[in-house]
Parts: structure tokens; C-alpha cells; sequence
């Protein structure tokens, strides 16, 4: 997408620099926070939802550290995070964050999860905000992804951009399922009909990366139910600046709301097929 901030009525285009600029320093502090202070053994603090959604001693440092910064860069805003402890803010800004988006692979020390950042315009809804820069750093390799609205997606500060089009069986499909086991077994039957339709399935176990690696080509399609807002505020801008089409369908009372990041054509062709799965 190439307009121009004014082109979207967005706020100017300094101002979406600056937001992304501050993003992308706050992120990768955090990012070195979790590598240079990881334990040999990473201590649970506490669970969630279930007993293997795990908030790690690092998860909290890390927002913590997310939470100071941000306050000493833009003190009159808003911070919604993953972990308790947000903040309230008067400006109309929220600064949307997943301190370790990933927290498993963390746990075990899998090189795949990262520190998410976006900054939403509006109620912190997915559904109605409006996001205006996002960054997702892998602390592990040190990859910087990026994005601000109307702009463009970058790689360590390089342009990316979705694959081109791909029939549906030779598309790379990521996803990932939900910490309750019950609900993990409807996601694996949906997943039967599909894995046999497409090129082969990867489960990375970091939304954030998955959406940045529909971004960058290194997957076709992206699709999850049930994702909390910090999960993908900041994957989803990054996806969308790159070329994707990226739909959050609303939850119901049966189940949560699903994300669908693919190049269009993709994404057409997995919607109708996810629907009709079930997914
Ligand atoms: C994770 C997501 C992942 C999903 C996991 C978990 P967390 O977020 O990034 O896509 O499959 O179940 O929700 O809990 O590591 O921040």
C-alpha cells in the first residue's frame, strides 16, 4: 500500500515516523532484556487460562521495562499489555504490547518469540481502533520487523513484501491453537481437512513472527482463533503494510475471533475453505 498518511486521514506522517521510531528503540531494549537476562532456568510466575499458559518471571520484567519507557517517551498515553499492570492515558493513543509474544518457546528456550509492539488511534478494540506503527523484534535472531500506516513494511529496515499468489496446494499455512486442551482438539479437526489441501502447515508457536513471516514471504497464509489484541496488534499493520489482506473475524458465543493474514488472492481462496472446515 503506498499512500500517503494524508491520502488515509491519518495523523501526519512525522508523527507516525516518530511513533515507529520509539517502537522500534523500545522494543529492542526489551528484546535484549530477555536474551542478555534469560536464566539458565526461566521461572514460571504464574498460569492463566489454563496451566500451560505460563506468565514467566522475564514475561513481567519485560512489560515492566516496556511500561517504564513508554511512559518516559509519551507519558500522556494509554498502555494496554499482556501481562497486569497497564496504564491509562488522555491522549487517544494506546501503545499495545506483548512483552514476550511467545512465552512457551521462551520457556524452552525455542529461538522463536518476540516483543510486540503497536500504537492504536482509538478504543483499544481490534475490531474499531485504528493502527498507526507497529514493530516486532525477534530477540533471538535480532530481526527488526516494522510498519507505520500508509507506509511501508520493513525487514531490519529493507522493504518486504508478501509471496506472490500461489494455488492453495502449494501455499506454506501457518497457525496455532489454544491453550485449553478441549478447544486445541476441535482447531486439530479442523486442521485435518486442511493439511491435505495445501503445500504443508507450520506451527511456529509466536503469532507476531507468523504474521511478520506472511509479510516477508516466508509464509503464504496465516490464519488462528482465538488470539488476544496484543497477540497481533502489531503483526497485523506489519502483514497489511506488506501486501497482505488481513480480516479479524468478530467471536461469538461459540468461539473467539479468527485471524486470516494472506497476499488477497490467498486469502480469498483460505476463507472459504477455513469456513467451511470450520476452523
Ligand atoms: C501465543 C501466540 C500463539 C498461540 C499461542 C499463544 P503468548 O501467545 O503467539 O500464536 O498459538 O497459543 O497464544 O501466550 O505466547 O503470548
Amino acid at each position: 500500500m503506498s499512500l500517503s498518511a494524508g491520502d488515509l486521514d491519518l495523523p501526519d506522517a512525522p508523527l507516525l515516523a516518530d511513533l515507529e521510531a520509539i517502537a522500534v528503540d523500545v522494543a529492542r531494549s526489551a528484546g535484549r532484556l530477555v536474551v542478555d537476562e534469560r536464566p539458565d532456568a526461566v521461572e514460571v510466575a504464574s498460569t492463566k487460562s489454563t496451566t500451560t499458559d505460563v506468565v514467566t518471571v522475564m514475561d513481567q520484567r519485560s512489560q515492566d521495562h516496556l511500561l517504564a519507557r513508554l511512559r518516559e517517551a509519551r507519558p500522556d498515553d494509554a498502555v494496554l499489555g499482556e501481562e497486569s499492570g497497564g496504564a491509562s492515558g488522555t491522549s487517544g493513543i494506546t501503545w499495545v504490547i506483548d512483552p514476550i509474544d511467545g512465552t512457551v518457546n521462551y520457556l524452552y528456550g525455542i529461538r522463536q518469540y518476540a516483543v510486540s509492539i503497536a500504537v492504536v488511534e482509538g478504543d483499544p478494540d481490534p475490531h474499531t481502533w485504528r493502527a498507526l506503527a507497529g514493530v516486532v523484534v525477534n530477540p533471538a535472531s535480532g530481526e527488526v520487523f516494522a510498519a507505520s500506516a500508509g507506509g511501508v513494511a520493513t525487514l531490519d529496515g529493507a522493504t518486504i513484501a508478501v509471496a506472490p499468489p500461489v494455488e492453495l496446494s502449494q501455499a506454506l499455512v501457518g497457525t496455532g491453537f489454544g491453550y485449553r486442551a478441549e478447544i486445541r482438539v476441535e482447531q486439530a479437526k479442523a486442521l485435518a481437512g486442511l493439511i491435505g489441501r495445501v503445500r504443508d502447515i507450520r506451527r511456529q508457536g509466536s503469532a507476531a513472527l507468523d504474521l511478520c513471516a506472511v509479510a516477508c514471504g516466508r509464509l503464504n497464509a496465516y490464519f488462528e482463533r482465538g488470539l488476544n489484541p496484543w497477540d497481533h496488534a502489531a503483526g497485523s499493520l506489519i502483514a497489511a503494510e506488506a501486501g497482505a489482506r488481513v480480516t479479524l473475524s468478530p467471536g461469538d458465543g461459540r468461539a473467539r475471533a479468527l485471524i486470516l493474514a494472506a497476499e488477497p488472492e490467498v486469502a480469498a481462496m483460505l476463507e472459504g475453505l477455513l469456513l467451511e472446515l470450520g476452523a
